[in-house]
């Protein structure tokens, strides 16, 4: 029994050294990666288009060692090699191949990218290959042997590749498959464009052998006075010394390390980062051989009852939903200017709060929201209709909410870490999205948890929020269609809601769609008169919710989605933008403003 026992212990544990070989996943990630020495790998990439999978499995379906990935040219003039990346065509990294390349634009399967460069060694350093992200599985290869994947669509993943460069040219192969499958987090059914491709930056890194892998710095929960964290370094000694200064508060402390992680605390009273002044501190982190600076901000988060409290104070919510696609040119942000373009765009609405829908935005969104003062909600897309009862895709989605929060962990924006959207209930689901609160919270025990929800029932005069998940969140999120898909417009004023719950409610998506330039009655749908008019007795209805603490309305700007096509007034767009995609304001954006203006006045 005993060697049967012992038996079972190797296997799974060869099992999970094989997992953890193959799966890039968050317990890896190096945080920070814009104080790093790093190599661009953006740029041209050479691709093909392989919707068969043709140079990953062979004619027998067997994956196969002769893949596109060996890169092979012809050596003789008889050779027979049916791909060649050199006479390819090329496509730009990062961003998505819908819309680069028309015949890509409803394209969903494999896609190969291939980029050649250059590399010196260094004694004494490491080299990380790193992408911001890739939407959706990745399998990565250097110089023609695979390093490993990374499924998840919207967060960053790393292999070192220390021992695997050589001196002079190196060659990365990248299949990329953004193929929908119901066990999929999200799964085959979204309301926005499955962008497939290389969709942010791709870097190759530099650090230190003995380097700083991670760090937290924070304020403590619940205290304004308290700077604690953790450092981990890898490939350290027990006993190495870690110092965390923070020079504008005249504050150093050292830490010793451990198992290649400190713990420290700092007794400062920071000038608090705050929507009006999103000050943020300088913290330089450092040990014998390395040396990281960020930019920190410090911030008290809390509830209490059905308020939120920022720094202690109560604070409304005003804010807007995005999702992170690109004024004028469409497609996938790629650049800070994009960013900044939303970012604007919410500011001039008077927002300090923005819903960052419907899975994790860059982290240059992330930064540049932040060093505006905007609040944050930051979510996963376990979205719809997910399998809560495979345990393949909770582990999934699981591994994109500690992604999301090992990156964005140190940023003072986010507030709220949302675990899920519109998921029907069920005790699968209960259960599901439980576990990864449980999770969010082991991970970061400073934010608050929160999940957007479109169940409501009915109380004695009006909606009552009464879904079991309120029991699980901090704060609820409700997402309510009044005038768009149920009710008419103007029975949305009066209508009353009360909640089973004594928490901070956020009204995470009101709306309906508007073709910007069309004009009508207020009873015609898709014109801005009809939108406009939703948007006002909607704001007429959130008057009158005592509890509600904050609103993020659907959405800032005119977005793609396949599930869209009326023809010349959708075109596969979602309409319910404020603004279209080239950037016109229609009327419920003012109307919106006059709103978020009008509760500055008072
Ligand atoms: C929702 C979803 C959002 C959709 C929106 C709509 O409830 O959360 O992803 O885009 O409705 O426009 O239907």
């Amino acid at each position: 029994m005993k060697s049967l026992n012992n038996c079972i212990l190797i296997l799974l544990t060869i099992f999970s050294i094989a997992t953890t070989a193959q799966e890039a996943n968050y317990a890896d990630l190096l945080q920070n990666i814009d104080a790093r020495e790093k190599t661009s790998l953006n740029g041209k990439w050479d691709i093909i288009v392989d919707p068969l999978e043709n140079g990953f499995y062979n004619h027998r379906l067997q994956e196969y060692d002769k893949g596109y990935f060996k890169n092979a040219k012809m050596q003789s003039p008889s050779d027979l090699i049916e791909y060649n990346f050199d006479t390819s065509l090329q496509l730009n990294v990062p961003g998505d191949w819908n819309t680069q390349m028309d015949k890509l634009y409803y394209y969903e399967g494999t896609l190969w990218y291939k980029k050649d460069f250059n590399y010196t060694p260094t004694s004494d350093q490491e080299s990380l290959l790193y992408f911001e992200a890739v939407n959706y599985e990745a399998i990565v290869y250097l110089n023609g042997e695979k390093l490993g994947k990374h499924v998840g669509g919207y967060t960053p993943f790393q292999f070192n590749v220390t021992d695997k460069l050589v001196e002079g040219n190196n060659f990365v192969v990248v299949k990329v498959d953004n193929k929908r499958k119901k066990e999929n987090v999200p799964t085959v059914n979204q309301d926005w464009w499955n962008y497939g491709g290389i969709t942010r930056s791709v870097h190759l890194i530099n650090v230190p052998k003995t380097h700083i892998e991670d760090y937290s710095v924070q304020l403590e929960k619940g205290t304004t006075n308290t700077i604690s964290g953790w450092v981990t370094v890898a490939n350290s000694t027990n006993g190495d010394a870690v110092s965390i200064k923070i020079p504008e508060l005249k504050k150093t402390v050292l830490a010793t390390l451990k198992n290649g992680k400190a713990s420290f605390a700092i007794n400062a009273k920071p000038n608090l980062w705050s929507p009006n002044s999103p000050k943020l501190y300088e913290a330089i982190i450092e040990t014998s051989t390395d040396k990281v600076i960020d930019n920190i901000g410090f911030r008290n988060i809390s509830t209490d009852g059905s308020k939120i409290l920022v720094n202690g104070k109560e604070t409304f919510l005003k804010g807007i939903s995005i999702h992170e696609e690109a004024a004028f040119k469409t497609g996938r942000v790629v650049s800070v200017e994009e960013c900044k373009v939303l970012l604007n765009w919410a500011k001039e609405l008077g927002c300090n709060f923005l819903r960052l829908a419907h899975y994790p935005h860059s982290e240059a969104m992330v930064k540049e929201a932040e060093k505006m003062g905007f609040l944050i909600w930051s979510e996963i897309p376990v979205y719809w209709t997910i399998q809560f009862e495979n345990q393949d895709t909770y582990a999934n989605a699981e591994n994109q909410l500690a992604e999301m929060i090992s990156r964005d962990k140190n940023r003072a924006s986010v507030i709220l870490w949302s675990m899920a959207n519109e998921t029907p209930e069920s005790e699968s689901r209960l259960s599901f999205i439980s576990n990864l609160a449980e999770k969010a919270r082991e991970l970061d025990n400073t934010r608050l948890i929160t999940a957007a929800l479109d169940t409501q029932g009915k109380g004695d005069d009006g909606n009552l929020i009464e879904d079991p998940l309120g029991e699980v969140v901090d704060v609820i999120g409700i997402n309510n269609y009044c005038g768009w898909y149920y009710g008419d417009v103007d029975s949305c004023s009066s209508i009353k809601w009360a909640s089973a719950y004594n928490k901070p409610m956020i009204m995470s998506e009101i709306g309906g769609g508007a073709l910007y330039g069309l004009h009508g009655d207020a009873n015609e749908r898709w014109t801005e008169e009809y939108q406009d008019a939703l948007f006002k007795s909607n704001i007429e209805m959130m008057k009158n919710i005592e509890f509600m603490t904050g609103l993020s309305p659907w959405i800032l700007m005119d977005f793609r989605s396949s599930r869209r096509p009326l023809r010349r007034i959708q075109d596969d767009f979602n309409r319910k933008g404020l603004i279209s995609e080239q950037g016109m304001k229609k009327k419920a954006f003012f109307t919106l403003q006059e709103y978020y203006l009008e509760m500055d006045e008072k």
